[in-house]
């Protein structure tokens, strides 16, 4: 009794302490082992900076403007490019003039009908069923004269798998799974499930020889901007890529074809960082996914075989006004990051610990600053917290797609941000993960990494059952 309340004791006072000094408690905290932190650290809990979290845990989470961004321009502007991102295209030509031009072939009508709510597309669960999200990038061996990809010559460099009454759709994609079994060194089961692609209904004829295919599912869009911000100099800095270091990882950045400087710059955005900039993902995103033109993009997505494609009457020249497509890149450069939740309870600080230690945080880098944005100030100067370096790593051949994207191979993929993970669930109702969506959760995200990660996985399966459950809370609390 004696021992309890003197135990009791020591705690009351440590708490007043404390309390009285607050931040000498939160700050960093090395444990014994050396720099692991151990508390949570200054501004972890706000990942987007002090201007673009927003702590709300609705099914709302993801579609938030940034607190900082400000003048009414811009708020307008937001508020444009949110109409734009959220309504249907429809055919030409129509009485809705300025969102005519659908297609003629297409993947979705919206941008919100693969980012639903600003989130994460979900796959096929089986054979037939429901997709939202998943598109197949299409190409043949080659490079192209800016560096990039060699389209199909009958398909382009997508699959279209919807087209406007008129007109063929390119064909379907079909999916089933395998079921892959495999245990932790604990003895503990665990299930994987593969997926296997086939393209059906083909309209206009066989692919071309040594067809590469890519199936990718959408990403949650926040925070967008804050990465677009990170200087080039601190994804150069943070490469490896001969591994001088001899740990085992090389990333590299990928450098990929900007259409508006008629430059190679480094890319930044989409699975394989074949992006390099919001304005360029978005006009892409516009024509390949839905059909419609910019000026970025003026031609209308039709190859040579589809004649029907390309006597269909358009929407405009382009169908996309700037001044809308503008809207779009302030729109989708300035949605927020959710807040962290219970980041300082134990088994999340402990699962934080064995983040670090089994060497994630090698690829998914908690902290940059950004640089310096040229239109929104709440961008710039931020600390954020996104878990990425933005770099291409090599993760082995059970995730590899085998085409290549500009620099990137068939088996680099771009580290995902972590941020707002934990969030999916509450805004898409699912929890499928990694670049085509096969990881049903956390757990079999870490499962399926592989070659530069490696190592890291085989750590992550080595912890006691506790401790891994600790790693997937933290990143459900990212
Ligand atoms: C058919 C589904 C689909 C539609 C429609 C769609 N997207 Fe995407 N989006 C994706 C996929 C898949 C990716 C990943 C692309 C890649 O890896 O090349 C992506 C990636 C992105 C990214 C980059 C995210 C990141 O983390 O790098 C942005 C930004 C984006 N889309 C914006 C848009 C906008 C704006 C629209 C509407 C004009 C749109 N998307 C329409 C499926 C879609
Ligand atoms: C060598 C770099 C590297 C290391 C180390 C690494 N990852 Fe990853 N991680 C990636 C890449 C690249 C992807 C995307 C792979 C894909 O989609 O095919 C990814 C995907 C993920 C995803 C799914 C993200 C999403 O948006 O779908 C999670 C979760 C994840 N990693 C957690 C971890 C954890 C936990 C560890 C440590 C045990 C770890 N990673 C170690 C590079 C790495
Ligand atoms: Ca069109
Ligand atoms: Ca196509
Ligand atoms: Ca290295």
């Amino acid at each position: 009794m004696k021992k309890i309340r003197r135990k009791y004791h020591t705690l009351l006072i440590m708490g007043v302490v404390c309390v009285l000094a607050i931040h000498a408690c939160r700050k960093d905290t090395l444990d014994p082992l050396g720099n692991e932190y151990i508390s949570t650290e200054e501004g972890e809990e706000t990942p987007g900076g002090k201007w673009n979290t927003v702590a709300d845990v609705s099914t709302n989470a993801f579609s938030f403007s940034s607190p900082g961004l400000t003048g009414a321009d811009n708020q307008t502007a937001f508020f444009v490019g949110n109409s734009f991102f959220k309504q249907n295209w429809v055919a030409a030509p129509a009485s809705t003039l300025a969102r005519d031009g659908l297609g003629p072939t297409f993947n979705a009508r919206s941008c919100s009908s693969c980012h639903l709510k600003d989130g994460r597309g979900n796959p096929p669960a089986y054979d037939g069923a429901p997709s939202t999200g998943l598109l197949v990038r299409l190409s043949v061996p080659g490079v192209s004269n800016n560096g990039g990809v060699i389209p199909d010559p009958n398909y382009g460099d997508q699959l279209n798998d919807q087209a406007i009454p008129t007109v063929d759709a390119e064909g379907t994609i079909s999916i089933s799974y395998k079921t892959i079994n495999g245990t932790y060194p604990d003895g503990t089961a665990y299930e994987l499930q593969e997926p296997v692609y086939a393209i059906k209904d083909m309209k206009y004829g066989p692919f071309a020889a040594g067809i590469m295919m890519s199936p990718r599912v959408g990403q949650q869009v926040i925070g967008l901007g804050l990465l677009e911000v990170i200087e080039d100099s601190r994804l150069l800095e943070l490469a490896d890529e001969t591994d001088a270091n001899g740990d085992g990882i090389s990333g590299r950045v990928n450098y990929v074809w900007d259409m508006k400087r008629h430059v190679a710059v480094i890319g930044r955005f989409g699975w394989k960082a074949n992006q390099p900039t919001l304005h360029q993902q978005s006009a892409g995103a516009f024509l390949g996914d839905i059909g419609i033109t910019s000026s970025l993009f003026p031609d209308q997505n039709c190859t040579g075989i589809q004649t029907g494609c390309m006597s269909s009457p358009d929407g405009g020249k382009p169908e996309i006004e700037d001044a809308d497509m503008d809207a779009m890149v302030v729109y989708i450069s300035n949605l927020a990051v959710p807040a962290r939740r219970n980041a300082g309870d134990a088994a999340i600080l402990n699962g934080k610990k064995y983040f670090n230690r089994t060497g994630c945080a090698a690829c998914h880098v908690p902290r940059h600053v950004t640089g310096t944005h040229p239109r929104f100030t709440n961008l710039s100067a931020q600390t954020i917290f996104p878990y990425t370096d933005l770099l291409l790593h090599d993760m082995g051949p059970a995730l590899a797609d085998g085409r290549p994207d500009f620099l990137a191979t068939g088996a680099e993929w771009r580290t995902p941000p972590l941020w707002g993970i934990g969030l999916i669930h509450t805004v898409n109702s699912h929890t499928r993960l990694l670049h085509d969506g096969r990881a049903r959760n956390v757990e079999e995200a870490i499962l399926w990494h592989g070659g530069e990660a490696e190592k890291s996985r085989e750590a992550f399966k080595m912890l006691t059952e506790a401790n891994r459950k600790d790693v997937i809370s933290f990143i459900n609390s990212l």
